[in-house]
């Protein structure tokens, strides 16, 4: 009888640690990548109740590094409820005596395990069936190992329990993967017919490709690869079916609009940037898109805004929240295009806000209510201790470099100031002794057409003999108004990066 597997403790763990396995990937192939996976409500519990400081810490230091850490902590605990769940199964069954119980019990605990987490009742049987399976297979293995049969040792049954679940992982995962929903533009559907401005949106975006300088290795005018900032790693996966976002709080009359009313009002295409007040200084968190979408405004006036403090809560999907002055959303529109397609999934799909000038982090994603307040109050990254809430600081980075066949070098970037507007780039070669002018691209024209694109960055390229020996190069930029960007360096914590931007070559 100790011959069995479930005998020993180390056999019982080996199979509880199979069942896990197998229990997250049951779950993963009918979820995919969406918040029903049984570890994004632990991962969100996890984000959520993180101190601030430890978030602020990890992002400065790890980058999005921090965020696979936490989602890598997250499988781990959600295995070990199911890995969990399944002992106790295994446990109650030998000690009643019972063939049945240890499967059927795996099942029945891992299922409650996955309800309670999700709430999702149906999908909750993938984790399931896939630990009691293990669970079944270890007994099977047990009970029919006998002398003969190929499976007779201990040793080898453990390795057979164990190639079953990796390969219920293997499955899982591909399964998963293919249900997945994309996150990024690449494969978006085109915007249906009648809610957008088809001809406009091409013109423009033909407009950005032949303003964009040849810098290689660099993005165009329209970012090719837009950033990505999230709170979770598992996004949320709406239906624009039964999606809504409500105006809420001070208001005369609280509304709620649906996808097809606001796909129904008057639309308007226009490029607009967005950075993240926790990039590094020369980071690669800024990108440009042609968004199309309505204008806040309109809604915000047939709510009827009475608000003691002039200022909102935007709540999103994924349980983030933002508060900023209502008059800095007043200009905001709601898009749901971006480049021509319907907007991406990681990207906020199907509403989010853009707020012209100020911080990406109030350009609230999957947006579900635009709460008027009363009163002042924090949002998730101000809780966190950083301010973020205002308008960007100007800045002009170095990303492009080459070296041209007469010896000279080439250099350039992207620069971007908010509403402030960029009206030049300069170049000093010489540690910021002498300065000269770097070449713009033109601006991106305005939502009308003609005139300049209120919040968008532009590009700047340099070219230079380079002396002899080591040289700093720096790079500033000078907005509409004539005002040089500040020359003192800041961390991007808590205020957002800040300075010139330099690099000494040798
Ligand atoms: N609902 C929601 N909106 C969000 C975020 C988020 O995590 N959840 N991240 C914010 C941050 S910090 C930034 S910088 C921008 C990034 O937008 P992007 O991911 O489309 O580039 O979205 C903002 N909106
Ligand atoms: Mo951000």
């Amino acid at each position: 009888m100790t011959d069995e597997l479930l005998d020993s403790r180390g056999g019982r763990l080996l199979v509880s640690a199979a069942a896990a396995v197998a229990g997250l990937a049951g779950s993963y192939a009918l979820t995919g990548y969406t918040p029903a996976f049984v570890v994004s409500p632990v991962e969100r519990a996890l984000t959520r109740t993180m101190p601030g400081i430890v978030v602020s810490a990890a992002i400065s230091t790890l980058g999005s590094l921090g965020q696979q850490l936490n989602l890598l902590l997250a499988v781990c605990l959600t295995g070990l409820l199911v890995g969990l769940a399944a002992r106790a199964a295994i446990l109650t069954g030998r000690a009643v005596n019972s063939r049945l119980l240890p499967a059927a019990g795996t099942a029945g605990l891992t299922w409650g395990v996955a309800v309670v987490l999700t709430g999702e009742v149906v999908l909750a049987a993938g984790p399931a069936v896939a630990a009691a399976a293990v669970v079944a297979v270890a007994q099977a293995l047990d009970h029919f190992g006998g002398p003969v049969a190929p499976v007779s040792s201990k040793r080898r049954r453990a390795l057979s329990t164990t190639g079953v679940a990796l390969g219920a992982a293997l499955v899982g995962y591909a399964a998963g993967e293919r249900r997945s929903p994309r996150t990024t533009g690449d494969d978006a559907p085109s915007l249906p017919d009648g809610s957008a401005d088809v001809a406009d949106i091409q013109r423009k975006l033909a407009i950005a490709q032949d303003a964009s300088l040849d810098l290689a290795g660099m993005d165009p005018l329209v970012s090719e690869r837009f950033y990505e900032v999230d709170i979770n790693s598992i996004d949320p996966d709406l239906s624009a079916d039964d999606w809504s976002l409500s105006i809420t709080g001070a208001v005369e009359e609280e509304i709620t609009v649906d996808y097809d009313e606001i796909l129904s009002m008057q639309a308007e295409n226009r490029f607009e940037t967005l950075r993240c007040v926790g990039e590094q200084l020369n980071g690669h968190k800024m990108d440009t898109a042609l968004w199309t979408g309505v204008r806040v405004a309109s809604l915000l006036d047939e709510a009827g805004v009475q608000s003691g403090c002039d200022c909102v809560m935007l709540r999103a999907d994924d349980d983030y929240f933002e508060e900023f002055p209502i008059e800095a959303l007043r200009r905001g529109t709601l898009a749901y295009g971006m480049n021509g397609k319907v907007l991406p999934r990681g990207h906020g799909y199907p509403v989010r806000a853009l707020v012209p000038g100020h911080w990406g982090e109030i350009n609230v994603k999957w947006l579900t209510e635009i709460e008027v307040l009363e009163r002042e109050a924090d949002g998730y990254w101000e809780q966190r201790g950083w301010h973020g809430t205002g308008p960007v600081t100007p800045v002009a980075k170095l990303h492009h470099e080459s070296l041209l066949d007469d010896g000279r070098r080439r250099i350039g970037g992207h620069a971007y100031a908010g509403l402030r507007g960029v009206e030049r780039v300069e170049v000093s070669t010489d540690g910021g002794e002498t300065w000269s002018d770097a070449t713009l691209s033109d601006p991106l024209p305005a939502v009308d057409g003609d005139g300049r694109a209120e919040d968008a960055w532009r590009q700047w390229e340099y070219t230079y003999d380079p002396p002899a020996g080591g040289h700093t190069v720096v790079v500033r930029m000078i907005d509409r108004d004539g005002v040089v960007q500040p020359e003192a360096e800041a961390d991007p914590y808590p205020n957002g990066p800040s300075g010139w931007v330099s690099k000494r070559y040798a």
